[in-house]
């Protein structure tokens, strides 16, 4: 049963709402918090929503994830595109990890086609705004989650 969900935000994503609204909409990253928690309460989910601009932190936090939540929605931002230590620490993570995105990257630049977290996430929510992260949350909720990249990709 998932009873904690750990959701972990990486670099710039709390400039959300202040620039770029015509690539990632209005909604601040407070707003996805909020709707996040109103969405948790309804499915009995407790959440500790969390941004760092710092690989380093966010390589702990997953590593404290695995320890204290029953599953992870993470948003690297764009370290998703270059981290090996997000993917290492993803890797090690034996809860399923849920990789979100507000834009769509596969309609964007080419760098941004290519993510280090995909191969050992659970699965991937891309493009649909902050519902990106409500879909996550519903995912994990149902269990219907890959096992693939639960389990066998980071065997
Ligand atoms: O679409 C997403 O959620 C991204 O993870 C957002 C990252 C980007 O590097 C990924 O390719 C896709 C960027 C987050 C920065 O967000 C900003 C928000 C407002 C203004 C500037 C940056």
């Amino acid at each position: 049963m998932m009873k904690t969900v750990f959701v972990i935000n990486g670099p710039n994503l709390n400039l959300l709402g202040k620039r770029e609204p015509e690539v990632y909409g209005n909604m601040t990253l407070f707003g996805i918090e909020k709707a996040l928690h109103q969405r948790a309460e309804a499915l009995r989910i407790g959440i500790d929503f969390r941004q760092s601009n710092h690989e380093g932190e966010l390589v702990d936090w997953l590593q404290e994830a695995g320890e204290k939540a029953d599953g992870v929605i993470l948003n690297a931002a764009a370290y998703t595109h270059t981290s090996v230590a997000l993917h290492d620490a993803v890797r090690a993570v034996s809860v399923p990890v849920v990789e979100v995105h507000l834009s769509n990257v596969h309609a964007r630049e080419t760098f941004r086609r290519r993510s280090f977290i995909a191969p050992v996430a659970a699965g991937i929510i891309s493009g649909f705004g902050a519902q990106s992260y409500l879909l996550a949350l519903d995912a994990l909720h149902a269990g219907q989650y890959s096992e693939q990249g639960a389990n066998e990709a980071k065997a």
